[in-house]
């Protein structure tokens, strides 16, 4: 039976050599174990990944896969060598630092990088040991990049879906890493990939376009003739788990024994691993300056500050420590009191009775990362809230602000504002706590950790079913000779012809497409016929179209749909269009001109384009990616769309579009046998408007809503005279 893996770079348990040299195993209740529990202990389902022990004895090997076989983990095993330059090394010195904007501590080292591809191949070269034809895929976090590229050279039909923890950089941040093609092109092995908010998506799609030249419609990016779904998946907590804990006995013991030593007086709490990115410094300043400037709290406020122990072997991390515990040390020396401490610091973590009973206690809670994918401490928090009492201090750069926007939202770089804030946050009524509070726990609850996982899991279905249902056949003998066979039987026969691509080849100046004789003969030949309706549907301006095609007994429909011509009458437009965005573009499009050596424009009566077939190359591939961009952008909130084609960028009126001309025409237009057959984008939508039984075809191997394939022009050009054959 079908089986589902997950895989992330540490499995959750924890194995640990006792002083007598015995393994101990200690499984974790991180929120992700938790959520994925409901996934990996079914069936034959299993978690793959470190164990969190460096060993190379191979009877310890035995023994550790045999336990926690029986947990539905595999271990997968690294050496002090992988750990110091694929997961200390480059995941954590080179990823870490720039997905988090930290680019000055980023450091890019080829060395680092190939333990980076050695360890990602070593994790691929295990799964697909374990893995079997139909198999799920679920690929955790910036450790592993690279997995689901490996898995889909090796069995390209798995479901791989793959998930970010941590933000996805902007384009310009992305671009700085020497090997952001083969960290792109291996998440986009996947069918599904998932960031925490919208932004991290977006600039995911802006990477995959700017770098590879992959555009993107409604998060769908084509790879390879695979659809792959981009989409945000904002992580939830174990919403039950942590209002249960807060509500217990044990929590509230805690309570009792921390409140005797600290008196009344009120708290604000922060709970952080040790990582730059969390602005711990930050908020210590913060801190300090706040009584400066409110001397009345002084004596009357506490921070407890919780750091849990973190990557310490990294320099970086170690010097933070070292600015954690020098800023800790002034800010106590400075206002301490015998009877009071204004920062109680504990570098170590706590068991969960204890951290819920910091949440229940705690009036205020400052969660100020400088970047953060989520944060689920500020989730927590709130989900410990039993009497709705408290007040959250949420930076707007982590992925959680998007979601609880009942919080105080403060810039962490902003620290004038975030001494007001807490200030706010002391002062704060009651009434008005409880009301956000009981919004954003309405929210968490609703939007749990299990909720998380079903709606990703649910995606990764959704797309697989997509894949398959858009899948094109090639028109083997069979399928065109079932064809012919319809054909031949049929008396009023619609056929849809794309022009340029379709009936003939590229050429590098686009006047030089001209019919030549073979194609005359065979539109003469085909519409001799009285049974064939000939329509050619063309992007092209109607008086090429015209100049072209005029001569033959044939429909002509122009520029996507806009215009049209029956036979023996005149053009005339099909639906009404205003052009008055062109004088805002046009100024755009003359400046790529400028500066782009051999592009030029091509004004239609209802768009524009910008062609770059004769620029040079690579630079004209550049540009376009540029300027594709900067027309998505500016025309995001009105009716128009751009469209990429072989080697030109159009921008047109949405309401213009071949499908729904051709629709109209097929309406008012009695037909027994539909054929359209077309090579590039705009043809989709011809496709997309036939009946199921017609016969579309796509010029081409890219993915399509065509029911069948062909290679090229020649192809066409084959097939209609096979049709005419037909009589
Ligand atoms: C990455 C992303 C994203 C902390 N101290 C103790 C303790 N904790 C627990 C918290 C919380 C977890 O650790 C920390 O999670 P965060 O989400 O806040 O941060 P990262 O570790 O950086 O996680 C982050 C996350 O992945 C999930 O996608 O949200 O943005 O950076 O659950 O409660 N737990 C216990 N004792 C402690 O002392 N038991």
């Amino acid at each position: 039976m079908a089986k589902t893996i997950i895989v992330s770079n540490r499995l959750p348990i924890k194995i640990s050599r006792n002083e007598n040299e015995q393994l101990e195993y200690q499984t974790s209740a991180g929120g992700l174990a938790t959520g994925l529990g409901s996934i990996y202990k079914e069936g034959n389902n299993l978690w793959i990944g470190w164990p969190g022990l460096v060993t190379s004895k191979k009877e310890e090997k035995k023994e550790i896969t045999e336990s926690i076989g029986k947990e539905s983990m595999f271990p997968i095993f690294l050496t002090e060598d992988d750990i110091r330059d694929f997961y200390e090394g480059f995941s954590n010195e080179t990823l870490w630092p720039n997905f988090h904007y930290f680019t000055q501590y980023a450091i890019y080292e080829p060395r680092l990088w190939e333990a980076y591809k050695r360890v990602n191949r070593k994790f691929a070269d295990e799964i697909l040991k374990k893995t079997e034809p139909g198999d799920t895929l679920w690929v955790h976090d910036y450790q592993l990049m690279l997995v689901p590229g490996m898995l889909r050279e090796a069995q390209p039909e798995l479901s791989i879906g793959f998930f970010l923890h941590i933000p996805f950089p902007s384009y310009e941040i992305f671009r700085l890493l020497p090997w952001r093609r083969e960290l792109l092109n291996g998440v986009l092995g996947s069918d599904l990939v998932g960031f925490h908010t919208y932004d991290d998506m977006r600039h995911f799609l802006s990477s995959a376009s700017r770098l590879a030249g992959l555009s993107s419609s409604q998060g769908l990016v084509v790879v390879n003739n695979r659809q792959v779904m981009v989409d945000s998946f904002p992580m939830g907590i174990d919403y039950d788990k942590y209002a249960e804990a807060a509500a217990s006995p044990g929590a509230l013991e805690k309570e009792v024994y921390y409140r005797i030593s600290l008196g009344d007086q009120k708290l604000i709490l922060s709970i952080d691993r040790l990582d730059y990115s969390k602005g711990i410094p930050q908020r210590l300043e913060a801190f300090e300056m706040f009584f400066d400037r409110y001397p009345k709290y002084r004596d009357k406020v506490s921070l407890i500050m919780v750091v849990v122990p973190s990557r310490d072997s990294v320099g970086k991390y170690k010097e933070l420590k070292e600015e954690v515990d020098r800023l800790v040390g002034r800010i106590n020396g400075k206002y301490g009191k015998i009877n009071w401490t204004p920062v109680h610091f504990f570098y170590r973590s706590f068991p969960l009775e204890e951290l819920s009973a910091f949440y229940r206690m705690a009036d205020v809670a400052l969660v100020t990362p400088m970047r953060d994918g989520m944060n689920l401490v500020c989730k927590e928090f709130i989900a410990s809230k039993i009497n709705k009492k408290g007040v959250l201090i949420l930076s707007e750069m982590c992925g959680a602000s998007k979601e609880l926007s009942d919080a105080i939202l403060i810039n962490p770089n902003d620290t004038n504002q975030l001494v007001e804030a807490i200030n706010e946050a002391l002062t704060m009524p009651e009434e008005e706590q409880i009301q956000h509070n009981t919004n954003m726990q309405n929210s968490l609850k609703r939007y749990n950790i299990s909720h998380w996982v079903n709606l990703f899991m649910k995606s990764l279905t959704t797309i697989k079913e997509m894949q398959h249902s858009m899948q094109t056949r090639h028109l083997d003998e069979l399928s065109q000779e079932k064809m012919l066979k319809e054909f031949s039987k049929a008396n009023e026969r619609l056929i849809f012809l794309d022009y340029d691509g379709t009936l003939t080849g590229f050429h590098s100046d686009p006047r030089d497409a001209k019919p030549d004789d073979e194609l005359k003969e065979i539109m003469q030949n085909l519409v001799k016929e009285e049974k064939n309706k000939v329509v050619v549907i063309s992007g092209r301006d109607k008086d090429t179209l015209g100049g072209w095609m005029g001569e033959f007994d044939v429909t002509l429909i122009a520029e996507h749909g806009i215009w049209m011509r029956e036979v023996e009458k005149d053009w005339r437009t099909v639906v009404p269009i205003k052009g008055d965005w062109k004088k805002e573009i046009m100024p755009i499009l003359e400046m790529y001109v400028q500066r782009t050596p051999g592009s030029f424009i091509e004004e239609k009566d209802f768009s524009l384009v910008w062609h770059y077939r004769k620029v040079e190359t690579g630079l004209g591939e550049l540009r376009t990616r540029e300027l594709a961009s900067h027309l998505k952008y500016i025309s995001s909130n009105s009716n128009l769309q751009v469209l990429e084609g072989d080697h030109v960028v159009e921008i047109k009126d949405r309401e213009v579009n071949k499908g729904r001309t051709a629709h109209q025409w097929l309406n008012q237009t009695s037909h027994d046998f539909v054929f359209a057959i077309g090579d590039d984008a705009t043809d989709e939508d011809t496709f997309k408007a036939m009946p199921q039984e017609a016969y579309t075809i796509k010029v081409g191997s890219k993915t399509s809503a065509a029911r069948f394939n062909v290679n090229s022009y020649k192809d066409v050009r084959a097939l209609l005279k096979e049709m005419i054959a037909e009589g």
